[in-house]
Parts: structure tokens; C-alpha cells; sequence
């Protein structure tokens, strides 16, 4: 495959979603064929799994359904959009990817590293992220920020040790893999932020040359 795949990732309200979009403008600047998308979602048939993965409920989801679904959502998103673009030779941009599923299934819920690792695995065959962005700030500013939407996510219900746990995964995956992650400050101002992306935004685009 030619193309470049970088996803972002980081807890609530890093500022993901803003700053995907602002990495694709730099991108397309440069004449660069980009496609954006999200996880879980990407495809409509993923976007409903995200909607039932989302909705808060009365029935507790079981922690290994939720891996399912996750997976389930992955697997038709890299069938139908991911995998395809890349071939096209295409810089895909996803918000958020598997290492969201070992923070927040696995650092989160306490599911074993090792049986995401399988599912990995078999749900990707040896597609991983060239590069991933790891938006870090602490819970408690994040979380303020996507309160400021108003109505909270299944997830966004969760309790401060939970998010402690997702953060601090990210953190050590990015210690253990430092060629593949970057740590962007995003309790930053906005434009400090930006001005991070920009800064490796010239080590991006050679990868994406090469
Ligand atoms: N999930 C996902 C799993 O559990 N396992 C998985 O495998 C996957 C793939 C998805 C949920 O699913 C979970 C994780 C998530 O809980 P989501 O809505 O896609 O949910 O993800 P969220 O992180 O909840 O999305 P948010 O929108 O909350 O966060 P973003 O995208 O990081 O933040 P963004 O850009 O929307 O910004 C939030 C607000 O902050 C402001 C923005 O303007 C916006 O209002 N903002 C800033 N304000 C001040 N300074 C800055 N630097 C700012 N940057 C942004």
C-alpha cells in the first residue's frame, strides 16, 4: 500500500476532531489527496454500531462486547474506506484507532493487552498507523471541554480512574514505540497546538514521499 495512514488519538476533548481537520488542510496545501474519517464509525454500517457503542443504556454492556463491537465496527471501516484509500496512495487521517481500544478497553476496563492483541491481529492483518498523534492534556481538562457540549456519551460517564488509566496508557505505548508516536500538548491554546502540527508537519510529509 502507497499511501500514508496517521491516526489521532488521546482522551475526551483533546481537541481530535479540531485539529484533524486543520492537519488536512496543511495536507491538501501541499496537493495531497486526504481522506478523514473516524473511529468507531467511518462507514454507515459502522456508524450505527457507533451509535449503539455511544448511547447510554440501561442494560450494562458486557466489557467484551464493547471489544466486539469496537472490532466489528473496525473491520468494515478498514474494508470499506481505510484500506482502500491507502491503496489509492491517499494520506488517511483517522480520528482515533486501535491504540484507543487498548487505552480504553484495555487500560480502562482492564481487558488483557494480550486478547486485544489477537484481535488486532486478525481484524487487521499487518495494517497498523504509520504515524500516531497522541493529543495528551490532563483528565480533568479534557473532560470540562466535552461537558461544554452538553449531554455525555456512555463513555464520557465514566469515572475520573478510568480516564486516568486511558491517558496513561497512551502515555506508555508512546514510551515503548517512540518511532510511531508523537506527544502533542493540547491543554495548550489552540493555536500553540497548531503551531506544534506545523512543526511536524515536514517529517509527515516525507513520509508520506517515501
Ligand atoms: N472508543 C473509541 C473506545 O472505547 N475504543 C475504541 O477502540 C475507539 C475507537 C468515541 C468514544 O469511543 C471510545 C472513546 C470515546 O469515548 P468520540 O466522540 O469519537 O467518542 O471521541 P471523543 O474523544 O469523546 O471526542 P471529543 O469530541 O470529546 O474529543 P476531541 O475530538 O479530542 O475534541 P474536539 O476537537 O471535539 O474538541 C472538544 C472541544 O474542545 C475545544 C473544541 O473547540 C471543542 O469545543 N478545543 C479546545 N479548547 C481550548 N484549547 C484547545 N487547545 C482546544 N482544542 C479543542
Amino acid at each position: 500500500m502507497s499511501g500514508l495512514f496517521i491516526t489521532l488519538e488521546g482522551p475526551e476533548g483533546a481537541g481530535k476532531s479540531t485539529n484533524r481537520d486543520y492537519l488536512a488542510t496543511r495536507f491538501r496545501e501541499q496537493g495531497i489527496d486526504v481522506v478523514l474519517t473516524r473511529e468507531p464509525g467511518g462507514t454507515p454500517l459502522a456508524e450505527r454500531i457507533r451509535e449503539i457503542l455511544l448511547a447510554p443504556s440501561d442494560e450494562l454492556m458486557a466489557s467484551d462486547t464493547e471489544l466486539l463491537l469496537m472490532f466489528a465496527a473496525r473491520a468494515q471501516h478498514i474494508d470499506q474506506v481505510i484500506r482502500p484509500a491507502l491503496e489509492r496512495g491517499c494520506v488517511v487521517i483517522c480520528d482515533r484507532f486501535t491504540d484507543a481500544t487498548y487505552a480504553y478497553q484495555g487500560g480502562g476496563r482492564g481487558l488483557s493487552h494480550q486478547r486485544i492483541a489477537v484481535l488486532e491481529d486478525f481484524v487487521q492483518g499487518a495494517l497498523r498507523p504509520d504515524m500516531t498523534l497522541v493529543f495528551d492534556l490532563p483528565v480533568e481538562v479534557g473532560l470540562a471541554r466535552a461537558a461544554e457540549r452538553g449531554c455525555l456519551d456512555r463513555f464520557e460517564q465514566e469515572g475520573m480512574a478510568f480516564f486516568e488509566a486511558v491517558r496513561q496508557t497512551y502515555l506508555q505505548r508512546a514510551a515503548e514505540h517512540p518511532q510511531r508516536y508523537r506527544i502533542v500538548d493540547a491543554a495548550k491554546p489552540l493555536q500553540d497546538v497548531q503551531q506544534s502540527l506545523d512543526q511536524l508537519l515536514p517529517e509527515l510529509l516525507v513520509l508520506t514521499r517515501g
